[in-house]
């Protein structure tokens, strides 16, 4: 099984949810830029309540700070990855590329989770975390097309993209994954 991962798709795809299923059976390290964002504006710390901000807003946090957050992380790790959520706009495609150059673990596959808008709102406004309200989404869903979507033809482009329909019973599109990743 390959373990330098990355999955990659609209807010509400269910990347979280199938990322926490598969590094909890296959013991990869969970590397999730929300959840990371989320405990910095938990802390209350100044960087956080900027972050919160923003994220209420539904629009991408600086890259600076996301990029900070994941370097430490990755640094630290010797065993196999997940990226969840992150990189979200090429500039962190970039940065993510000569990142894992310097710890030479190569990024071996996309999980790229597809599906139609109607299903990702009605997910969203079901979970309602504070960013789940539904101009928020909308406009969490232009950010993604504009900014996170270019990702897709990015890494298609380096034959290591597997495209998933994200919009089955959670168990059913975890098998999907573990076969393309099988
Ligand atoms: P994230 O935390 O990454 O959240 P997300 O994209 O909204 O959700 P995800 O796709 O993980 O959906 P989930 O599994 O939870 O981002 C939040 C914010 O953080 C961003 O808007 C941004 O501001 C900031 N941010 C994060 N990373 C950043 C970065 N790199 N750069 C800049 N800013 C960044 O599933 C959603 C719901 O659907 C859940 O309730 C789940 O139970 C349900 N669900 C999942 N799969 C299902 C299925 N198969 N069937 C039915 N329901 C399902």
């Amino acid at each position: 099984m390959k373990n330098k991962l990355l999955f990659l798709g609209p807010p509400g795809a269910g990347k979280g949810t199938q990322a926490t299923l598969f590094c909890k059976k296959y013991g990869l390290d969970h590397l999730s830029t929300g959840d990371l964002l989320r405990d910095e504006v938990s802390s209350g710390s100044l960087l956080g309540l900027k972050a919160a901000e923003i994220m209420n807003r539904g629009e991408l946090v600086s890259d600076e700070l996301v990029l900070s957050i994941v370097e430490l992380r990755l640094l630290k790790i010797n065993k196999g990855w997940l990226l969840d959520g992150f990189p979200r706009n090429i500039y962190q495609a970039d940065a993510l590329k000569k990142l894992l150059q310097k710890i030479n673990q190569p990024l071996e596959s996309v999980i790229s989770l597809k599906i139609a808008d109607d299903y990702l709102i009605k997910r969203l406004l079901a979970r309602g975390r504070e960013d789940d309200n539904e101009d928020v989404i909308i406009n969490r869903l232009k950010i993604y097309r504009e900014k996170t979507a270019p990702l897709i033809d990015l890494y298609s482009k380096e034959g290591i993209l597997e495209s998933i329909d994200g919009n089955a019973d959670i168990d059913v599109v975890f098998s999907c994954i573990e076969k393309a990743l099988g």
